[in-house]
């Protein structure tokens, strides 16, 4: 392929690309008769295929004696009943014994480049002892709740693995997130313990965090202990009462054995919050055996993970992905998991290029927004460095513009590799719609296909399968083991949110439509769906083809209320670096969208941006570029996830300005 390649939209995207036979013939799943096999089985007998699957994948100290029980009308999922088992004993102790003693489990290239650590699977298992001993010596017990509100530092994924060793349920909280958040958060699930840091760096900088935390547990009664790692040596003010140095914690009789809780498979893991479309944000609780087994299958499958393989996931553990992509999955596998803690553009736009080449990374998982962002800056950032090594490469968070997916294809992966786009959410516990990529051909822009034991479909407005290429409802029919169990502390709101609508399904809220060849295309989530003249139109859809100008760096595109037509398109765009603002330059995206998509979808209003207003995970919140297109000057609700909440007043200029 060549860079002149047109570049078309996701509605009209044709192309398919063959997976590369590259070796493929050891992969996991080694061709689409491979896979259509496994999936066949897998909706023919889900029970006995995931009962096969979690003895394969897991060490059990009691055996499970049924696969599943399930009753979506309640609702009620149970997998694994009878069986017995601890997820940091399958992360860790059984790989001591496999012959993966010596090797490394996880990788951290810290924001200096000079700040490396490597753990062993033995170091990793010394140290996670050594801290799950320390919380079982400050009266934390099987059951309790634990926040870890930290940087991306190693003793995150420690503490993690630390709290699941001794049956604590963890709750990691995003460390960008206010000290507002961080009580909400900790007030909902009443933790005994928090875990943060005295400051995270980023990008340069240093961001003082332990101050956020004393303000969060102003108001926290729960919490009587706090305990801070030095990741930056800042002086900060500790509570004699109750803080304590991760480093003072720690003696060395600490590093012997700490015996893993014995646990039930539907005993909670974890708790993590995520923002729903009202209220606050949710407690996803996620359990011991279904996730553990869900985690490592899809990262088995989806990654193709070999023993030999440098495997980088660039999310925050803060974050779904990196619970499930960076810890659990990896690790159960014995894989080698590289753990970063600097962001993409800093100190330079080739940041996660050198760390590719410098560790010869051979799996790499990121976001859309990071690559749309870095092929903003140019290519040359990326000719300086060696990818080579480079087998996989994974997408996740929102659809990927076929644009941004070229783009991918052509500089990060040499124009062949296969680029895994995975379909999945906080709820669901791991990836549910992705190609496997020795298999499955790939079309830009298409998360591809279900995995194994996934019975997902799309259904209309009466929960009817709607037919091919015709937009509905994302649906899944029947349990899979990595679901959400439940919302903590509130049955009600998750019977309401998943399973009231399409009765007897989970509905994961995102809209799609699957094509001839039944491949997915994901268009965002329902709420983000524009209905003009009675036409839907996926905003995903004209951001790609405003995205496919090659004027435009990043778009988003929101309804505003319209007398006649129900609403109408309002874009906001922001334009490559050279680029001039011009009234030429409207029309002319206009024009092109009208051609790439129809008429329907030209914006009837575009406004030029130097910024999105987007989640710390690079979300774009629409709610709130709703309302600033319809011209609601307050109301915006719920801000506090916001990376830079000066945006919206910018944002509300430019529109004044052009209105
Ligand atoms: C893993 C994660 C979930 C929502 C989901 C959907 C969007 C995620 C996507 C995607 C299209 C993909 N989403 N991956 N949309 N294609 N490959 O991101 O979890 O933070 O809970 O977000 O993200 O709208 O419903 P979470």
């Amino acid at each position: 392929m060549s860079d002149e390649m047109k570049i078309q939209t996701m509605m009209h995207e044709q192309r398919v690309f063959e997976p590369s036979t590259n070796g493929s013939k050891d992969a996991h799943v080694p061709d689409m008769d491979a896979y259509e096999a496994l999936y066949k089985q897998s909706m023919d007998d889900p029970e006995s295929f995931w009962m096969q699957r979690t003895q394969e994948l897991l060490d059990w100290k009691t055996s499970p004696e049924t696969a599943l029980e399930w009753d979506f009308s309640i609702p009620e999922i149970k997998w694994f009943q009878g069986g017995t088992l601890n997820a940091s004993y399958n992360c860790l102790d059984r790989h001591l014994e496999n012959g993966r003693r010596n090797k490394a489990a996880l990788i951290w290239q810290g924001e200096p480049d000079e700040d490396v650590r490597v753990f062993t699977y033995q170091m990793l298992h010394s140290e996670v002892c050594a801290f799950a001993n320390v919380l079982r010596s400050r009266g934390v017990k099987k059951g309790d709740t634990v926040a870890l509100y930290m940087p991306m530092i190693p003793e995150l994924p420690i503490a993690m693995l630390a709290c699941a060793r001794i049956g604590a349920i963890h709750s990691v909280v995003f460390a960008g997130f206010s000290a507002m958040s961080l009580q909400n958060r900790i007030q909902d699930c009443e933790a005994k313990i928090l875990v943060t840091a005295d400051a995270v760096l980023r990008a340069g900088r240093t961001i003082p965090l332990k101050p956020n935390a004393d303000e969060a547990l102003a108001a926290c009664p729960t919490v009587k202990q706090c305990i801070v790692v030095s990741r930056a040596g800042l002086d900060v003010d500790m509570k004699p009462e109750r803080d304590c140095w991760w480093h003072d914690c720690l003696t060395d009789s600490m590093h012997s054995e700490c015996s893993p809780e014995v646990m039930d498979a539907e005993d909670p893991l974890f708790i993590l919050y995520t923002s729903g479309s009202t209220g606050k944000p949710k407690g996803v609780v996620h359990t011991t055996g279904g996730y553990l087994t869900y985690a490592a299958s899809t990262t088995q499958q989806v990654f193709d993970l070999k023993d030999n393989d440098v495997y980088w996931c660039t999310a925050d553990c803060g974050w779904i992905t990196g619970h499930s992509y960076i810890v659990y999955g990896p690790l159960c596998l014995g894989g080698t998991s590289l753990m970063f803690e600097g962001v993409p553009s800093w100190p330079a736009p080739d940041r996660f290029w050198q760390i590719v080449e410098k560790f010869g990374v051979n799996i790499f998982y990121t976001a859309p927004t990071v690559i749309r962002a870095l092929m903003r800056e140019g290519v040359e950032w990326t000719r300086r460095h060696d990818l080579s090594s480079l087998r996989v490469l994974g997408s996740v968070g929102e659809p990927i513009n076929p644009e941004a997916w070229i783009w991918y294809l052509e500089h990060i992966g040499h124009g062949k590799l296969p680029i895994v786009d995975t379909w999945w959410q906080t709820e669901t516990g791991g990836i549910m719609i992705s190609a496997m990529p020795a298999a499955t051909p790939l079309k830009p822009g298409s998360a591809t296909l279900p995995l194994p034991g996934v019975d997902i479909a799309i259904v209309d407005d009466n929960g009817n399968e709607a037919p091919p290429n015709q937009g509905g409802h994302l649906v899944v029919r029947k349990p899979w083991p990595g679901m959400l169990r439940g919302v903590w502390k509130n049955p009600e709101r998750f019977k309401e949110t998943y399973f009231s609508r399409f009765p007897g399904m989970y509905e994961a809220g995102d809209g799609a439509r699957r094509d001839d060849d039944g491949y997915f295309w994901v268009m965002g989530r329902l709420d983000d769906v524009i209905n003009v003249s009675g036409h839907r139109m996926g905003t995903a859809e004209i951001e790609s083809a405003l995205v496919a100008h090659p004027a435009v760096a990043e778009a988003a595109v929101v309804g505003m209320p319209h007398d006649v037509k129900g609403e109408t398109i309002y874009a906001y765009v922001i334009l490559g670096a050279d680029e001039e603002e011009s009234d030429e330059l409207m029309k002319e995206l206009r024009v092109w969208v009208r051609k790439e998509i129809g008429p329907i979808a030209a914006p009837e209003f575009i406004q030029f941006a130097d910024e999105l207003p987007k989640t710390r995970s690079g979300k774009i919140m629409r709610r709130v570029l709703r309302k600033i297109a319809a011209g609601i000057r307050d109301e915006f609700g719920d801000t506090s996830t916001l990376a830079d909440p000066g945006v919206i007043i910018d944002l509300q200029d430019g529109r004044d300005d052009m209105l």
